[in-house]
């Protein structure tokens, strides 16, 4: 019931059954009425404005999949910050690392009829039920940071985030600058992969894009590769278990910074000089990667941008206005390597 019906159908304000145009008596009885209705319908004025300017803010559902990482962490930061700049009401919900919850996130959101429903999908499937429910409530979806695969594509307005498959590409592309004398040598290239979240976009695409490059040089040989889930402690415990067991390998190819760090602690508890023993490739372009790269404990860092807070909203701001928004965009992203000079490389803030 809105504010206007909520007033006319409060008892005793203004009779259902109002006699108009009768006797003096009821003309008095008429402006005694009218007289009562003056600061209901000042508050309504009021009440009415005010809702019309908090619904002029906008209101956007964010389902966020957790804290798992340094480069979430500071990808949250990004989106509060620009929903608070822009001044447009966030409903922030952590999933936990759970699908389901995002779900219940994106249902609730429904309920509460936010302007614009945005999420970082923590996998690919198993979305289609939501997304129609979101689409039938007429509310768009804006797809962040990673992607969904849908058979109906008009089940989400457009996608903002990073290139997984070009960040593996580009891991791809130092490893042969890295071995090129090797390749001619014919010796195998050993390569142990520490994997992101089984069945997320970017775990998907950076496997597959490293594979693309590598894929014409028989050299490089994937001898391990298991999923580290994104977490700094799985990397350790991965990395732990690989030396205490085997395979032998040369390179190092992690999906994130927190992987890496986890595997570089156990590597120097086994007495191993990572980045110099041991080829490191690592992606997010966190501080502690680029301290790491500076002391020649990594070898390459490929920046994946958790900065997307003022592009997440801008795009939000297009939807509930009714304007179109690219199915696709990404964020800017810059390989780091040995050898580059990053004295002038401001702090990373993540
Ligand atoms: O690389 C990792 C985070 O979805 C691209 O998720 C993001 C990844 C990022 O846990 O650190």
């Amino acid at each position: 019931m809105g504010l206007f019906e909520s007033i006319v159908n409060t008892p005793g304000i203004v009779d259902a059954d109002w006699p108009l145009g009768q006797s003096k008596t009821m003309y008095k009885r008429l402006w005694t009425k009218a007289a009562a209705l003056v600061p209901v319908l000042a508050a309504a004025l009021v009440l009415g404005c005010r809702q019309e300017a908090v619904k002029e803010s906008l209101i956007v559902g964010f389902s966020q999949i957790g804290a798992e990482s340094a480069w979430r962490t500071c990808n949250t930061r990004s989106i509060q910050e620009a929903a608070a700049g822009a001044g447009v009401q966030l409903l922030f919900t952590n999933a936990e690392q759970k699908q389901e919850n995002q779900i219940k996130a994106i249902r609730s959101f429904i309920a509460y009829q936010v302007d614009v429903i945005a999420f970082v999908p923590i996998v690919e499937d198993g979305w289609e039920n939501v997304l129609e429910e979101a689409k039938n409530a007429g509310i768009p979806v804006l797809v962040t940071d990673r992607k969904i695969r849908v058979r109906d594509e008009s089940l989400y307005a457009g996608y903002f985030g990073t290139d997984s498959v070009q960040e593996g590409r580009e891991a791809g592309y130092f490893l042969l600058d890295k071995f090129q004398d090797r390749l001619e040598s014919g010796k195998a290239i050993r390569i142990a992969e520490l994997a992101g979240t089984v069945g997320s976009s970017p775990a998907q695409g950076r496997a597959e894009g490293f594979r693309e490059i590598i894929a014409p040089y028989s050299q490089f040989e994937i001898v391990y590769s298991e999923s580290g889930d994104f977490l700094r402690s799985k990397g350790y415990e991965l990395m732990r278990l690989l030396l205490a067991k085997g395979p032998s390998f040369d390179v190092v190819y992690s999906h994130n910074d927190g992987m890496t760090l986890g595997a570089l602690e156990a590597m120097k508890e086994r007495g191993l000089d990572p980045g110099r023993e041991v080829v490191i490739i690592t992606i997010d372009a966190e501080q502690a990667a680029i301290d790491a790269l500076k002391k020649g404990e990594v070898n390459c860092v490929i920046e994946c941008n958790p900065q997307q807070g003022p592009d997440i909203i801008r795009l939000a701001k297009d939807l509930a206005a009714g304007r179109a928004v690219p199915r696709s965009a990404h964020a800017e992203e810059v390989v780091f390597s040995e050898g580059d000079d990053l004295s002038a490389l401001p702090p990373r803030g993540y």
